[in-house]
């Protein structure tokens, strides 16, 4: 571990300061920057810098928009436990705007952003929520007599850095499901510049802290891929790191909400999981403290992919994912068993036979899921055509 006796020191007046001020034991302060060291895969010790920055560094002001969107970011925001929004807000960050949990309104509101922008010209964060409507010119969206186009520039020219919070804000989100009427666009879009992004609707809120703390902690914001997603919480499949994957490996299905599979907490591939071809770390990252599995797969419904540009609110929810990344074992077993009946080796061997071993375990899977999506369309099509006939698998032959 790192210099952890100096955080341990019990004489350091901002260790004491900071018991009082969350109103939080030091045990629970210190997990809580354990817990964001971890989740932006620093290495061991790390959690003291994080722990410093957040008992000694200036609280940097921060400036809050709103645009098209549900305020579900902040709502996901306020439903973190270690430390509560309160007093995260009057603890780490400097809340200055934010039109939700201002008290202000009308001209006042106006006045305290003016006031916080002109009072830390060059050093307050710009966290936008929402996306930015651009049809006939940005009408859709107006505040304060303002366009959100004209906001985001405005507040954007002195910001130290500028956050995109949430799918609408990062990449469009909802309000961009085509034929997308408003012309929702993304931060990056009206600015022109790639900015660090937070995708998801609504965003893990420990994601959104942790990259708060890292810019508290070194200065800095972390470091992002080409879509502006910190690389720390956006570099993995969700499927890589599910609970449910070792049945998807064994070809173990739910097939209909509440199915036995489904209450065994089988795979939610064939339910339409997205996890496949989905970045975010929802699988090892629970949402608001509210206990494990708290995530959409851990609740028993498939992944919609909502951090995802192209999948989430563009995919039919039932339709299966693409896969991405495939690393599957050597004998595949075929995946078209019936629920509940474990595939055997026989099966797998048979499977690999008619492929053929050059044909690679990889492209068997997708082959597989291919031949089995296709099966069950042809079923849909047979029970909406009104046939009587009982709906079988054939693609498992
Ligand atoms: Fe809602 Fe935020 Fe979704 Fe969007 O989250 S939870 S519609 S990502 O901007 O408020
Ligand atoms: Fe988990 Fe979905 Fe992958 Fe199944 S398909 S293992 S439920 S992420
Ligand atoms: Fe969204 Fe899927 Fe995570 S729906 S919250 S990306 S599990």
């Amino acid at each position: 571990m790192g210099n952890m006796t100096d955080i341990f020191d019990t004489s350091r007046k901002t260790l004491e300061d900071i018991e009082q001020r969350l109103e939080m034991p030091r045990r629970e302060f210190l997990q809580f920057c354990a817990t964001l060291a971890v989740t932006m895969g620093l290495p061991a010790g790390a959690e003291a810098a994080v722990a410093k920055a957040i008992e000694s560094a200036k609280r940097p002001s921060v400036i809050w928009l709103h645009f098209q969107e549900c305020t579900g970011c902040t709502e996901s925001l306020l439903r973190a436990e270690h430390p509560t929004l309160e007093k995260l807000i009057l603890d780490v960050i400097s809340l200055d705007y934010h039109e939700t949990l201002m008290a202000a309104a009308g001209h006042q509101a106006e006045a305290a952003r003016k006031d916080a922008m002109k009072a830390n010209k060059g050093k307050y964060i710009l966290v936008v929520e929402g996306a930015i409507p651009t049809k006939n010119n940005g009408i859709y969206c107006k505040i304060g007599g303002h366009t959100a186009i004209d906001l985001l520039k405005e507040c954007a020219a002195d910001a130290a850095a500028v956050i995109a919070i949430g799918s609408c804000a990062s990449w469009g989100g909802m309000p961009s499901t085509g034929p997308n009427p408003t012309g929702a666009s993304s931060v990056s879009e009206i600015l022109g510049k790639v900015v660090p992004t937070i995708p998801g609707c609504p965003p893990n809120p420990y994601n959104f802290l942790a990259t708060v703390v890292h810019f508290l902690t070194f200065g800095k914001l972390p470091e992002v891929d080409k879509l502006g997603r910190p690389k720390f919480a956006y570099s993995r499949l969700i499927h890589e790191n599910c609970e449910r994957r070792a049945h998807f490996d064994a070809g173990r299905f739910a097939m209909e909400f509440g199915d036995a599979g489904h209450r065994q907490g089988y795979c939610l591939y064939k339910l339409g999981c997205k996890g496949p071809e989905t970045y975010a770390n929802c699988s090892t990252l629970g949402f608001g403290d509210a206990g494990e599995n708290n995530w959409p797969v851990g609740c028993g419904h498939p992944c919609i992919g909502c951090t995802e540009k192209g999948v989430g609110f563009e995919k039919p929810i039932h339709q299966v994912a693409k896969m991405l990344n495939v690393t599957p074992p050597l004998q595949y077993p075929r995946i078209v068993e019936e629920q509940g009946k474990a595939a055997s080796f026989a099966s797998a061997a048979a499977v690999a036979a008619v492929a053929g071993a050059a044909a690679g375990a990889a492209i068997m899977l997708t082959r597989n899921l291919g031949l089995s999506l296709a099966a069950e369309e042809a079923e849909r099509a047979k029970a909406a055509a009104g046939s009587s006939k009982p709906a079988e698998d054939k693609a498992g032959a």
